[in-house]
């Protein structure tokens, strides 16, 4: 049971007919996932349990001061094959090599899947670890809909689990570290020649929602003077967003440390000949520091406003989701970082291993990926180094475990 063979034979699973895959909470692709992560974990004799959130666990061994390793298994629409997989196929695939090797580990291992990692349905990033932590209320969570309408409460409902069941996990009060290992998302591992590279940090970053709110009119019968078109707002927004993200931090004088997308947008009615009444928008920012996330987002929502003004338009804005700045812990960073002899890198993704390390020592290993494509079809890794991050992974294990 390599990685490589693990991750091929989940290959089809919620594969998009252009290529990528789409796997997003409670659907038919990610409960497939939930059967092939329990009959893989099973294969290997580890305990499988799912805890009141929908995160699976397979346990070797019982008891406290676990040392937990895995990932996500669900994707963004249309993304890459190894952003979560890879890392649930490595623990997988390194608790099958010790254990063929014969060797016993002096605490209970644990290989995780996260449920809910990107937020892809209900908007919140790493709602599976958020809920177990209990960095976001059930109530909270439990209320987020879906772009049909169906809220979490519900779609859990419908695939067989009792939503007043979400919550805090039980299972954190026997886990004492977490080590995550991820297909690296943007280009650095390459340039400086290493596998397998091991996180410091991840920027603070977070999800906006913008409503543009117009009249919605004929397209012909309009003149251009008489329109109070939302668009024309968000469009102005856009490119504000661009050119904020890109002058960078005058007062640091430094190059630009942030980030600034609007990947998501919602034109209603959506009609050809209609000037739209309402533009739904969703800014993804981040940055180097709180401080600047904080500006950016600030001034982002400062030129919406002021573009609305213009048109006769309005905009409300609020955050759906933020994750403050995270440091790994240096202890631990530092130790894996020796004993792999790799390189330390920050990034600028958000993890699992992000939530988890407000709550116990985390650390992170990426494994190169070439092009650093993520998010998307492209997103690469060779079986060369999978296979090295297995190794190393595996090292990790032994030193820890
Ligand atoms: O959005 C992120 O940074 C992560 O891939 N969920
Ligand atoms: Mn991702
Ligand atoms: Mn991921």
């Amino acid at each position: 049971m390599d990685a490589n063979d693990l991750l091929a034979g989940i290959e089809a699973i919620g594969r998009n007919p252009g290529g990528g895959y789409t796997r997003l909470a409670w659907d038919d692709a990610t409960m497939q996932l939930r059967e092939w992560f329990a009959g893989s974990a099973a294969a290997l004799g580890l305990e499988v349990t799912e805890d009141g959130n929908g995160n699976q666990l397979a346990w070797w061994g019982h008891g406290p001061d676990a040392l937990l390793v895995g990932s996500h298994l669900d994707s963004v629409p249309e993304g890459g094959p190894l952003d979560g997989p890879l890392g649930v196929s490595s623990a997988l695939a390194a608790v099958a090599r010790l254990k063929a090797e014969g060797w016993q580990p002096s605490r209970p291992i644990a290989v995780v899947n996260f449920t809910d990692e990107e937020g892809g349905r209900f908007g919140v990033a790493c709602l599976g670890s958020r809920l177990a932590t209990g960095a976001i209320t059930p109530d909270a969570a439990l209320a987020l809909r879906d772009d049909a309408g169906d809220s979490l409460a519900e779609v859990m409902s419908a695939q067989g689990r009792d939503p007043r069941a979400v919550g805090r996990a039980d299972w954190l009060d026997n886990v004492s570290s977490y080590v995550e290992l991820h297909v690296e998302q943007g280009r650095w591992l390459e340039p400086h020649g290493s596998a397998v590279g091991v996180a410091s940090a991840i920027w603070p970053h977070g999800r906006y929602r913008f409503d543009f709110c117009g009249q919605g009119n004929h397209a012909g019968a309009t003149a251009m003077a008489d329109r109070h078109d939302p668009m024309l707002a968000y469009a102005a927004t856009v490119l504000a967003a661009r050119e904020l993200a890109t002058i960078g931090d005058r007062s640091h004088s430094r190059s630009p440390q942030a980030r600034a997308t609007f990947g998501r947008v919602r034109v209603n009615p959506g009609s050809t000949n209609s000037i739209p009444s309402t533009v739904t928008a969703w800014l993804d920012a981040r940055a180097a520091s709180e401080a600047e996330l904080e500006a950016l987002v600030g001034a982002i929502i400062g030129r919406a406003e002021a573009a609305a003004l213009a048109d006769g338009t309005t905009v409300a804005t609020r955050a759906e989701s933020t994750t403050g700045a995270v440091e790994f812990d240096h202890a631990l960073r530092h130790r894996l970082a020796a004993l792999l002899d790799a390189p330390v890198l920050p990034t600028g993704a958000g993890h699992d291993a992000g939530i988890l390390a407000a709550t116990l020592p985390t650390a992170m290993l990426f494994v190169r990926n070439p092009t650093g494509v993520s998010h998307a079809p492209e997103e690469s890794a060779t079986p060369d180094d999978i296979d090295t991050g297995v190794d190393a992974l595996v090292r990790v294990v032994k030193e820890l475990g």
